[in-house]
């Protein structure tokens, strides 16, 4: 399962050297982890372009709650994808702002409807979605 496997590259000088010092920055030890942490995430980006494939979004929100309407349409729109929003958390940020963030799960063609019907919602400032999947081998 977890076996691996050594493998030769090569690359430019000039490419490895600023790979070489932005991981050092990252904290990584060796190239090895970065290289297999950076196929892993365009692994699961390449997933992510395909709709079809099932994942996990995060969709994070900043809304102003004086805008009294903003509340109601979010609502409406959570309760309408609810078999799908596994979780949602609030954070009242000052007397104004709210923090709101949604862990919805489906495929990432749902998960991207969602982001895109919550952008247009009147006092929503910011809408930031992740997608991932943890099938990757
Ligand atoms: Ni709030």
């Amino acid at each position: 399962m977890d076996q691996r496997v050594r493998f030769g590259v090569c690359l430019e000088k000039d490419l490895i050297e600023n790979f070489d010092r932005e991981i050092q920055k990252k904290g990584y030890n060796n190239r090895s982890k970065a290289i297999g942490d950076l196929i892993r995430d365009w692994l699961i980006q390449q997933r992510v372009t395909i709709g079809e494939k099932e994942g996990v979004g995060v969709i994070t929100l900043l809304y102003d709650h004086d805008v009294r309407t903003t509340t109601e349409a979010l609502l409406d729109l959570q309760h309408s994808y609810s078999e799908r929003i596994v979780t949602t958390t609030h954070v009242h940020l000052d007397p104004h702002m709210c923090l709101e963030v949604l862990i919805v799960k489906g495929k990432f063609s749902l998960i991207r409807e969602i982001a895109n019907r919550l952008s247009p919602i009147r006092g929503m400032k910011q809408v930031q979605s992740i997608l991932t999947t943890h099938q990757v081998g």
